[in-house]
């Protein structure tokens, strides 16, 4: 794995590599023949007009495929059709998504796929999956109160309807850009930025997700204390609300999607039937739950990323993606990686192959897009230590259970694997 730039400094890559790869501007690849792997570069020109880099910021990229179907139907009628013709009732992960939904659709309401459980739920309002909690020993204590704040580094359920202080996080989400160690750097910055007003906690969602990304996660001990620290350094009151919130709805496709877009007053289980959810285009494309025996047209999605639940080798399973579909996914960014980790938990092998590979000679972790691994998911003792390679080729899986963390395995293991459709 490239680790710093001394990684790169051996003698015998000057020849091939006179500057040093970094994420965007100049990206090395090995390319895949069928016999083995050669090195070759490619010069990838991602500037624009403006000087900008134009690289798909990732949470600016289309992660599904909206399609209209502007006939009216029932809620499970609509999800029927989506399932049959395309992948489910549309999921929205993000504020990019929703945008990208509204585009095509008609005034009035339209079905998308979130659906009541009456089973509460505890969720980061940035989509991360609640793995680590951290409650006082008395919390949570009470079936109403909905939202999370942190106090005294520890966290305590309180309604949302409260004002406190909040911090939201304005870490860019898409893709490092710069070169490899600037990626990590970024990568290792958490960016908080705190806001001293006191507002209920739907206020603070919409102003961070505004101004900043969302209202912040906390996602592992070492992030719960940074966020104390750089709380008790603010010298800000005790209690500040964090992006964790509970509800008891639940996408069609089953995807771990928190995202939530609701109107004001909504939703209000008005007349205490109103299990499905709408989006209303005069309302800006917000949200409200409704009836599910309503007839409305609707919105399908249609899924990037398939898994194919077949054990091949690594090299089998490109052959495949690139017969069937386009390639092995290639998993740059964190949104990447969520939409894996959707898909991944019904592979039927415990790892799961990516389009993932190791340069021997540079000793290097590259995808197949062409892109250096910048984003990083490993699981400890993988991917950051030197591959023995001189026998055996090593690719890179995910994990389909557990934290759902990258490993390096030899090429020959048989696993399912994950093809994508995204032209890249
Ligand atoms: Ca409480
Ligand atoms: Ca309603």
């Amino acid at each position: 794995m490239l680790t710093s730039k001394d990684s790169l400094n051996s003698s015998y890559l000057s020849p091939v590599f006179p500057v040093l790869p970094v994420c965007s501007s100049s990206v090395c690849v090995c390319s895949v023949t069928s016999s083995d792997l050669q090195l070759q570069r490619l010069h990838k020109d991602h500037s624009s007009e403006n000087g900008k880099d134009t690289l798909c910021s990732v949470s600016e990229c289309v992660q599904r495929q909206y399609h209209f179907i502007n006939v009216n139907k029932t809620w499970t009628e609509a999800q029927r059709y989506c399932r049959e013709n395309y992948t489910d009732l549309a999921t929205v992960d993000n504020m990019n998504d929703m945008n990208e939904l509204k585009k095509n659709v008609n005034d009035g309401c339209v079905w998308i796929g979130l659906q009541k459980t009456g089973v509460d739920r505890w969720q980061w309002s940035s989509g991360d999956p609640a793995l680590y909690l951290n409650w006082d020993p008395t919390q949570p204590d009470n079936g109403d109160e909905m939202c999370a704040l942190l106090k005294d580094g520890q966290w305590h359920d309180f309604p949302c309807s409260d004002s406190f202080t909040f911090i939201c996080n304005s870490s860019n989400n898409g893709a490092p850009v710069g070169t490899v160690s600037e990626c990590q750097e970024k990568l290792k910055t958490y960016k908080h930025k705190i806001n001293i007003k006191m507002i209920n906690w739907r206020d603070a969602q919409s102003h961070c997700r505004q101004n900043h990304t969302d209202l912040v996660s906390v996602r592992n001990q070492n992030e719960n204390q940074q966020l104390q620290k750089f709380i008790d350094d603010s010298h800000i009151s005790d209690n500040v609300w964090i992006g964790l919130f509970r509800d008891s709805w639940q996408w069609s496709d089953q995807s771990n999607s928190s995202f939530r877009y609701w109107n004001t007053g909504e939703p209000n289980n008005n007349g205490g039937n109103e299990n499905c959810t709408a989006i209303e285009q005069n309302a800006q494309g917000q949200w409200l739950d409704i009836s599910c025996n309503n007839q409305f047209p609707f919105v399908c999605h249609e899924d990037k990323l398939i898994l194919i639940k077949e054990k091949l080798t690594w090299s089998e399973a490109l052959r495949y993606c690139r017969q069937n579909h386009v390639d092995l996914v290639s998993v740059h960014s964190e949104e990447i990686q969520r939409e894996v980790m959707n898909v991944v938990k019904r592979a039927s092998t415990e790892e799961v192959w990516l389009g993932l590979h190791n340069c021997c000679s540079l000793n290097m972790w590259i995808w197949l897009s062409g892109e250096i691994v910048c984003y990083q998911n490993w699981a400890p003792g993988n991917g950051t230590t030197p591959e023995d390679c001189r026998l055996e080729k090593r690719k890179g899986a995910v994990q389909s259970g557990g934290d759902q963390r990258w490993i390096s395995l030899p090429e020959t293991h048989k696993l399912n694997f994950i093809c994508s459709r995204y032209e890249e």
